[in-house]
């Protein structure tokens, strides 16, 4: 199996040792979102929050190359208040800022902990980019990986460290896949033998409640994350 040096350690309590500036508080989870453009990162963000801002105190940072597209569409759909919804504009190539420079997305971090936490969560979108791009374990505590069937059922079996290393692999719209002819088992199959262990979960975004197993998966980061260190 290939693993990214810089992916994430699966020791859920490796990096994050931060409390907030000036409390006891400790800092919220942070997990990122990366994936090739238009695979539904921004899509399952919306619809976490959306889920999730009812039980969580929760914010979220977006990173576009030249835009704030992803943060204005999260903000026209209303799915957390203003406040807690900030873009970073990397005007770069939107892996270093997630993975070699991470200071603006760091920096949008602690601001938005200062500004609305005590935060329990903070959703960080990776701009889109290719199967390549991976977090900065000094960036986020976990990374999931959102992949879609519409390119047909290849992904998988291309690898990268993303697919095979990130915490969590979501194969969204699986809705199209008879459309487009792509075979889930095969992508079940093909995400299985890149990951071993690693969890894959497959979803439709425009069916209702079609996050719950990212929801699902996230809900047992938090409580991982709430228990602190295990002796
Ligand atoms: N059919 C279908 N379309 C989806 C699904 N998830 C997202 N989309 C659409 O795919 C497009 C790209 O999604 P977006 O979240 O912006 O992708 P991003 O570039 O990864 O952030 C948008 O038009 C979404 O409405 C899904 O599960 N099924
Ligand atoms: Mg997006």
């Amino acid at each position: 199996m290939h693993r990214d040096p810089d992916l994430p350690a699966h020791d859920h309590h490796a990096a994050p040792t931060g409390t907030l500036a000036g409390t006891d508080m400790r800092r919220a989870l942070r997990i990122g979102l990366g994936g090739p453009v238009g695979s539904g990162k921004t899509a399952t963000v919306a619809a976490l929050c959306r889920v999730l801002r009812d039980e969580l105190s929760l914010a979220v940072v977006t990173n576009d190359i030249y835009t704030t597209e992803d943060a204005e569409f999260l903000l026209r759909n209303a799915v957390l208040p203003p406040e807690r919804i900030t873009a970073v504009e990397t005007g770069c190539c939107p892996h270093t800022a997630i993975r070699d420079d991470i200071s603006a997305n760091l920096e949008a971090v602690e601001e938005l902990e200062a500004a609305v936490g005590p935060l329990d969560l903070v959703l960080v979108e990776s701009g889109g980019d290719n199967l390549t791009a991976t977090f900065s374990r000094g960036l986020v505590d976990h990374q999931i990986f959102v992949i879609d069937v519409s390119g047909g059922d290849k992904i998988p079996r291309k690898g990268g460290p993303g697919v095979t290393g990130s915490d969590l692999l979501v194969v969204n719209k699986t809705d199209l896949a008879p459309l487009v002819g792509a075979d889930l088992s095969v992508m079940a199959r093909d995400a299985a033998a890149q990951r071993g262990a690693l969890p894959v979960v497959f979803c439709s975004l425009v069916a209702p409640d079609g996050v719950a197993p990212v929801a699902s998966w996230v809900r047992e980061r938090l409580a991982d994350w709430r228990r602190g260190p295990t002796a």
